[in-house]
């Protein structure tokens, strides 16, 4: 026999004053946004027959997963974060706009403020030299016409040769891989940095936790993060997965998009082996000065 009440009168009622609709005080939208999250709640406990022991693993989870700082984390390897861009990618197709270089996920592990250079800057900080491929990155940013854009903002972010990030690896040196160009007269930035490797979730930590219940690895493919940003363009938040790598398909958080391969070319340098990955980007113009912003998400010493 199954007992349902979530949808009684009573109940609904219930929820609304849980949500705060009986005061005029507090966000309306936020109130709204709660309302729906008991309803939901509700009827998923009624509908799986969620058990109380269940119900208190889970908040038991939660505690954990914030206590950890991986709320960011799960939520790009439950494909959350994806789904954002996918439901972004139909707005913009419904209103007729397209072209430029496809978006795809920020990640939990952006940190603002890095070092801005002129056109051409070295990442690295030389720590990894005896273990790491010195990796040339270069492009060019182009607007929707193909003309290259002049003083654009490059700002990307990458792992180091054991996956990990400044900030969040604190072992690591102060914005470490991490650094703003500006794209000179011709549109190119240039950046001599160090291959990176593929980041893979804390096996001890809550998100793979609960990967590991789904059957499923915390692994990425290598990658460099994007944003990219121009005065009256959209901005993109994007990435750079690198071919050959094992997870290229099979990234756990599923930012890996046709048009966003790169593909990295081996010669020998007169220093040894010497990594070379093109990459130009495209942007959209920007319908209004909204759209030339990132996200509004917090993020690591953004007021800092
Ligand atoms: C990363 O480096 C990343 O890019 C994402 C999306 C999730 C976890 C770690
Ligand atoms: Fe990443």
């Amino acid at each position: 026999m199954t007992v349902k009440i979530a949808h009684t009168p009573d109940v609904q009622k219930f929820f609304e004053q849980a949500a705060g609709f009986g005061n005029d005080e507090g966000s309306p939208r936020l109130k709204r946004i709660v309302q729906r999250v008991l309803q939901d709640t509700a009827r998923l406990i009624e509908d799986l027959e969620i058990s109380e022991d269940e119900f208190w693993l889970a908040v038991d989870y939660l505690n954990r997963l914030g206590g950890r700082g991986e709320a960011g984390l799960l939520v790009a390897g439950l494909g959350i974060e994806h789904f954002l861009d996918l439901l972004q990618d139909a707005k913009d197709a419904a209103v007729g706009l397209a072209g430029g270089t496809p978006r795809t996920i920020e990640g939990p592990l952006y940190v603002a403020g890095a070092p801005i250079a002129q056109g051409e800057t070295r990442m690295d900080d030389g720590s990894e030299a005896d273990v790491a491929t010195p990796m040339l990155l270069e492009g060019v940013v182009r607007g929707p016409d193909g003309q290259p854009l002049a003083g654009a903002t490059v700002d990307l972010w990458h792992a180091n040769t054991r996956g990990t990030y400044s900030f969040f690896d604190q072992s690591q040196s102060e914005y470490n891989l991490r650094r703003r160009i500006i794209t000179d007269a011709q549109g190119r930035y240039r950046a001599h940095s160090i291959v990176p490797s593929g980041y893979g979730c804390d096996p001890q930590g809550p998100t793979q936790e609960c990967l590991d219940l789904l059957g499923r690895h915390g692994q990425r493919p290598a990658h460099i993060h994007f944003f990219i940003s121009a005065p009256g363009h959209r901005h993109l938040t994007t990435q750079i997965n690198l071919a050959g790598d094992k997870y290229l398909w099979d990234d756990f958080a599923y930012a890996t998009r046709d048009g966003l391969v790169g593909e990295v070319v081996f010669r020998e340098g007169e220093q040894g082996r010497l990594a070379e990955l093109r990459f130009d980007f495209q942007l959209q113009q920007a319908l209004g000065s909204e759209a030339e912003q990132r996200s509004g998400r917090p993020r690591a010493l953004q007021h800092g």
